[in-house]
């Protein structure tokens, strides 16, 4: 294979060709569906006469071939690898093409493919171009007609974009139906499904008073596990109405669920394509978290609807422009349906780990890249998160009010056409009068900008001097970083009063709490008339996705954890608190030194014990320990054995002082209630489940039994899994062994529950985890083929279970090498994501390193897709 070339944003060009009318018309069939095309063509007026026409198509093979009727002879085209060639075509014509596919042995997930003998497709970013030959790109947008043929008994149902409005049977057993799609849209956001599937069904009324049919399909046995996702979407339309004046545009919205699926979900317009694990819940198969990620899921893909296929990308360089917005607008869905302090710690937490490590690792790439190899690496952590927080940082510095008139001039300028980021912060700034020239920095530039504070309080003046020092690391292939617009926003805290004083920045009042600009290099700001010593409280709400770092005692953070105002960074100060105690775990550790708690941190945990919560959930957060991978963040070098012994020495040290308070806070907030997913429960169950856990970490008798009578009692699968992972984890296999063996056979005929099963059990510490992830590879609930199985059995392993997975013999590293060179043939997307861990080596020990870079060498000697080749040669570079 030759080297696969790069694509870059400066080559953008129009395309020579538009298409305004699609007709399409699949007969299918298992190995061999036939694909025939009509696509009305017209030269793009800013393109030159005369060019050839360019189509996109691979693994097609061409049955037939003619320009407005007249079939083409052989020399009048040509077909490489990669597409089709026309090389003279009229000004305005009629392609009709007619290609041949193979469904079932695509196991790319890409294009349409056969899942559980259901016809499904998966067209972005790239994948319409093994259906049919076509202009594969987004600022291509036109209306489809489409006509699906199935076998009447094994594909009783057959759906596509739009409306129904033919349907009819045909000789031979089969039948059609005919969809129309009439708002113009790029080929990604085509759908086909055919299947056996049932559906449930309820109706909304939009905000203009139009009656929409929604739809959920699903295999029958699943008819029961839909009503959480319908309920999410009726409230997503609302929410969009309300918030954004958004309304649904079509008299149909269908979602369908999947098992063997890519991703979480696909915006398909009027079709949304759900991998089962994104749509399906039940109180006795899925957890509290996963009912909330079937929310928020639901709700992005709803909401792309128009963030993304109404105004779509011009190329997919501006990913972000529909993901980071949408991301957004799905946070702050949930953030208003839950606890929104919550919402913002959890997404916090997670981006600080997560998207700081891809930020800081070898693939570290601008929200808006410049050039790629495979678009399908780019649906990452930066595009989608990192993007949202910059769209947040445009909401906090325009205000919501100016943010939704920018928004209503967004969709109502470009509504209908494939735009750039610049079009949308135009709007912004277009609507605020501000200059956002310098904040554009923020989508060209990669890394976590880094913020060193200081502060001094000036008793005689009555001064409080703040001074910010921003600096973002190089990342692969940019030297040179400008400083960033970075609002920061702060209050201080007056430490006799315990309440926020005033801000007087430069004459001005602030109020209490306020959002400083960081502009500069460094920047000193000075506050005046502050009556008492205050300690800062800064970057309140994570209000830029920056690393900022204050010399803190230990003091101030657990006064800020007492008396902040701000609920996330109450939050973050006892993160970091925690933080300043595993550092030192953690050196002495490494010295072989005897580890001792520093009492501060136990009494900090105490205050928050007896002090309680009226946010249940956010009490819950408080009292979680930074995770292990968050702390290898934190740290130069990682030494995954000594994070891991400090860690558990302070949970364990915690559970020992403060075991009665944990099982009063256990009693406390147990309950028979019957479930449901909604806010003051999930508090409680968090609450009660982090109580379990300190019990369990010094395996105190009274919590043994009462994690085996949660796992027996059986009352919801957030309860029961807590339950089950605290045994697993645990020391006790007698304890463990009979409780997953139960589970595993209760639950052997459901495939979202095997895969919790799965993760639980290579996410324990114990020495033998890797032995067990081989052992149930070959377990028959397991399919290299199906991307589920694979993220909860080798993604939990190779992710979750630090000490295990960087074992110092390489065997986990070897593994995870075998798994992607298999994979990269079967399916390259999931194969190169797979490989995030290895590209991670620089943080480790030299023996370590060397091992990880043997292992990327071993998968870089393999005939390599683009995907996992783009990877490795960038973990390796
Ligand atoms: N646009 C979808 C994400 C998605 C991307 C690629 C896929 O297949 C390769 C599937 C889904 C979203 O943001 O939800
Ligand atoms: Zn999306």
């Amino acid at each position: 294979m030759s080297e696969p070339k790069p694509t870059f944003l400066h080559d953008y060009r129009p395309p020579a060709y538009r298409v305004t009318h699609t007709e399409l018309s699949f007969d299918l069939e298992p190995g061999a569906t036939r694909v025939k095309a009509s696509l009305h063509l017209e030269r793009h007026p800013q393109r030159e006469a005369g060019s050839p026409l360019m189509l996109d198509g691979e693994q097609l093979e061409l049955k037939s071939i003619a320009i407005d009727g007249q079939p083409l002879d052989d020399d009048e085209y040509s077909l490489s690898e990669t597409g089709l060639t026309v090389h003279r075509v009229p000004e305005r014509f009629r392609l009709d093409t007619e290609v041949e596919i193979a469904p079932e042995e695509n196991t790319a997930l890409e294009g349409l493919y056969l899942s559980n003998g259901m016809y499904c497709t998966q067209c972005e970013a790239e994948g319409f171009r093994r259906i049919t030959f076509y202009p594969d790109r987004p600022d291509v947008m036109a209306t489809f007609s489409t006509t699906v043929i199935g076998d009447q008994a094994r594909l009783p149902v057959l759906l596509s974009n739009g409306n129904p409005v033919e349907r009819g049977e045909l000789p031979n057993g089969k039948h059609f139906v005919t969809w129309e799609d009439p708002h113009p849209k790029p080929c990604y956001l085509f759908a086909l499904v055919g299947g056996d599937l049932k559906k449930v069904e309820d109706r909304f009324t939009t905000m203009s008073g139009r009656e929409v049919a929604l739809q959920i399909w699903v295999e029958e046995e699943n008819l029961g596990k839909t009503g959480h996702a319908m309920a999410s979407l009726k409230r997503a339309m609302k929410w969009d109405e309300e918030t954004y004046g958004r309304e649904y545009d079509l008299d149909l919205f269908m979602i369908v669920a999947v098992n063997d699926f890519n991703m979480g979900a696909m915006e398909n317009k009027g079709l949304n394509i759900f991998n089962s694990a994104a749509v399906l819940t039940h109180p006795k198969t899925a957890t509290d978290v996963a009912f909330q990620r079937v929310e928020s899921i639901v709700a992005h893909e709803y909401f792309h609807n128009w963030s993304g296929n109404r105004v779509t990308c011009r190329d997919w360089f501006q990913l972000s422009l529909k993901e980071g917005f949408t991301v957004f607008r799905d946070q702050c869905f949930s953030a208003d349906a839950n606890s929104a302090p919550v919402k913002r710690i959890e997404d916090a937490s997670f981006f600080r780990t997560a998207q700081f490590a891809e930020d800081a690792g070898p693939t570290a790439h601008p929200v808006r890249p410049d050039h790629y190899i495979e678009i399908g690496n780019f649906y990452t952590l930066t595009i989608y998160e990192k993007g949202a927080e910059v769209v947040r940082m445009l909401c906090n510095l325009v205000g919501w009010e100016t943010f939704r008139r920018g928004s209503d001039l967004y969709f109502e300028r470009f509504d209908g056409q494939a735009v750039t980021i610049e079009d949308f912060v135009s709007c912004m700034a277009e609507v605020s009068g501000l200059d956002l020239s310098q904040f554009m920095r923020w989508y060209s530039q990669a890394g976590t900008p880094e913020i060193d504070a200081y502060g001094e309080y000036d008793y005689a003046n009555a001064e409080y001097h703040l001074t910010l020092r921003q600096r973002t690391p190089v990342t692969p292939g940019q030297a040179d970083k400008q400083p960033l617009h970075i609002p920061v926003r702060m209050g201080l805290v007056g430490t006799k009063s315990g309440r926020d004083l005033s801000l007087n920045l430069e004459g001005e009042d602030l109020g209490t709490a306020a959002v400083i600009h960081l502009r500069e290099a460094e920047q000193s700001f000075v506050f005046t008339d502050v009556s008492e010593a205050p300690v800062p409280s800064l970057l309140r709400g994570f209000s830029a996705p920056v690393q900022l770092r204050f010399p803190y005692s230990r003091e101030d953070l657990a006064f800020l954890l007492a008396n902040d105002s701000d609920g996330f960074n109450r939050w973050d100060a006892g993160q970091r608190l925690a933080m300043l105690a595993l550092d030192d775990l953690i050196a002495a550790h490494r010295n072989g030194v005897e580890k001792v708690m520093d009492p501060r941190i136990v009494e900090a945990f105490r205050a928050l014990l007896e002090r309680g919560s009226d946010d249940k959930a956010v009490l819950a957060e408080m009292l979680t320990l930074p995770s292990e991978a968050y702390i290898a963040e934190q740290q130069p070098l990682v030494d995954v054995d000594a994070i891991h012994a400090a860690r558990t020495f302070v949970k364990q040290s915690l559970a020992v002082t403060l075991r009665d308070e944990f099982m009063a806070l256990f009693e406390a907030n147990r309950s028979d209630e019957p479930y449901a997913p909604e806010p003051e429960q999930i508090g409680a169950r968090s609450l009660k489940n982090v109580a379990l856990s300190y019990l369990m970490a010094i395996e105190d008798e009274q919590g043994i039994e009462l994690t085996q009578a949660q796992f027996d009692a059986d009352h919801n699968m957030t309860d029961v899994r807590h339950a089950l992972t605290l045994l697993t984890h645990s020391s006790r296999d007698e304890l463990a062994d009979p409780a997953l063996r139960a589970f595993g056979e209760k639950w052997a005929h459901d495939p979202l529950v095997m895969d919790q099963w799965f993760s639980l059990q290579v996410t324990r510490p114990q020495a033998d985890a890797l032995d067990r992830v081989k052992f149930l590879m070959a377990h028959p609930a397991f399919s290299m083929k199906n991307p589920n199985n694979i993220r909860a059995l080798i993604g939990a392993f190779a992710n979750q279970n630090r000490v295990n997975f960087h074992r110092a013999d390489g065997e986990s590293y070897r593994l995870l090498a075998d798994v992607v060179i298999e994979l990269n043939r079967l399916n390259p997307e999931v194969a190169a994501r797979l490989i995030t861990p290895l590209t991670r080596w620089q943080r480790f020990d030299e023996a370590r390193q060397g091992l990880m870079k043997g292992e990327l060498e071993r998968i870089r000697a393999e005939r390599l897709s683009p995907n996992v080749y783009e990877v490795v040669e960038k973990a390796l570079a």
